[in-house]
């Protein structure tokens, strides 16, 4: 139970940020937490660095989940470490969307006109690219903007709101699809980027964004995708009002696979009749109990089971001499280390494909980020699978680990270990 002073301090002091009501109860606590993506340089090690509480909440006047506090834009994204473009799994995911967009939403695919939001390296926008549209990408971190723009992807670098849309409408023209991918739960001023989309919309344009669902966090105890980046859970019941008190409408909504189970959802400013999955979701929603702060509380017990599970089995392995490292420098990596408190001696290293991780510390728990060919020399024993959800795609790449006797620990939903039998 959270502390009730604590809970006090809450209520008084903030309001949900889609239905401004102060109904708000938090029932997970996951801090003191340092920001996920903040991954240390060697000479920053022994330096102080800056954590915060993460506490969840559950809003119950419209049923959205959130976090606290609300970290700056500029604190967590200026120079970002996350590239879209380091998994094929993500690649041929995107290469899915651009197709479906193409075929659902545009008519005209040569004078077409596409608009990313938070586009990240470009690797989205070269698909539309590539089918003929022309194409803007926003990215607010230079460092991944300039990779874009090596890519010959035109991309502004700054963050999206009403004044970057009127810009873009004034100087390009009305969009005919505004995307944006995993970054409707980055903004932490929603109202302001939903009024920017608007802008775009009043040329006629659909927006279409991707992220994480809640029901699937939640049912996949996916805590680890909990950190302050991400301001907001989403589940289509609180967004079908949010949307319509700007005059905008959901007109179909769909549930993907990628990053442990996301929604795709359009929306459109034109009064359109939305899709029959649109309500089928809403109604699952209500039926599976997601308007019920229970469901969260049942949610927060399963979340200390992995701690204690994952501890327990890291611990026994240490004190067997098990060689353990982690695979997959990832955000939510950072969650889990930080909430679990495994640190450097618990886990050796962590090996990581992103060039610009490798020789950097995590964040709080300052373990060194390897690349995946020193992994692949050094040969430990155990490898915890932080980056759970290309899970897939990573065992593919280390078959030779397994077959050498490796194994995995996966811990999301339960703690498991894989080892070569799995490869059949
Ligand atoms: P990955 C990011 O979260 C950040 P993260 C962001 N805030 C967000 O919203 C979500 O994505 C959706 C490595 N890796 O993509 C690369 C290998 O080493 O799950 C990454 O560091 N080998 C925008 O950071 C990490 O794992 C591989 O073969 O949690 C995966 O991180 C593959 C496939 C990945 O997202």
């Amino acid at each position: 139970m959270f502390n009730e002073d604590l809970q006090a301090l809450v209520n008084d002091t903030f309001s949900c940020k889609l239905c401004e009501s102060d109904e708000l109860e938090v029932f997970l606590s996951l801090g003191p937490m340092p920001p996920a993506n903040e991954f240390l340089e060697r000479e920053e090690v022994y330096s102080s660095e800056d954590f915060y509480p993460l506490d969840v909440y559950f809003c119950k006047s419209c049923n959205h989940v959130g976090v606290l506090p609300r970290i700056s834009s500029e604190e967590l994204f200026d120079d970002y470490v996350y590239l879209t473009s380091n998994s094929e799994t993500m690649l041929s995911h995107l290469e899915d969307l651009t197709d479906k967009v193409c075929e659902k939403i545009i008519e005209d695919q040569e004078n077409s006109f596409v608009v990313d939001i938070g586009s990240n390296d470009g690797s989205l926008l070269e698909f539309f690219q590539d089918r003929g549209s022309d194409v803007l990408g926003i990215e607010p971190a230079s460092n991944i903007a300039l990779k874009a723009e090596e890519k010959d992807v035109r991309t502004l670098n700054e963050y999206f709101d009403r004044e970057t849309a009127r810009k873009v409408v004034d100087e390009e023209g009305y969009p005919d699809v505004v995307m944006a991918t995993n970054v409707f739960a980055h903004v932490p001023d929603l109202d302001e980027f939903v009024e920017g989309v608007k802008v775009l919309l009043e040329g006629g344009g659909k927006f279409v964004f991707e992220n994480a669902y809640l029901p699937d966090l939640v049912k996949n105890k996916e805590f680890d995708t909990i950190y302050h980046e991400h301001h907001y859970y989403h589940s289509l019941t609180p967004l079908k009002p949010f949307f319509e008190s700007f005059g905008l409408k959901i007109t179909d909504a769909e549930r993907i696979s990628i990053h442990g189970g996301s929604i795709r959802v359009t929306v459109s400013a034109e009064d359109e009749e939305p899709s029959d999955r649109v309500q089928e979701l809403l109604s699952f929603e209500r039926k599976q109990g997601f308007d019920s702060i229970e469901k969260y509380r049942e949610f927060a017990r399963d979340v200390k089971e992995i701690k204690r599970d994952l501890n327990e089995l890291i611990q026994e392995l240490n004190s067997q001499g098990e060689k353990v490292v982690g695979y997959g420098a990832a955000a939510k990596g950072n969650t889990l280390l930080n909430f679990c408190d495994i640190g450097n001696d618990e886990i050796s290293y962590i090996s990581d494909n992103i060039p610009i991780k490798q020789g950097k510390y995590t964040p709080g728990t300052r373990i060194p980020v390897k690349s995946p060919e020193e992994f692949r020399e050094d040969r430990p024993d155990y490898a915890l699978l932080l980056a759970w959800n290309y899970a897939e795609e990573i065992i593919r790449k280390e078959e030779e680990f397994l077959r050498n006797g490796g194994k995995f620990i996966v811990p999301i939903p339960e703690v498991r270990v894989i080892e070569e039998e799995y490869l059949g």
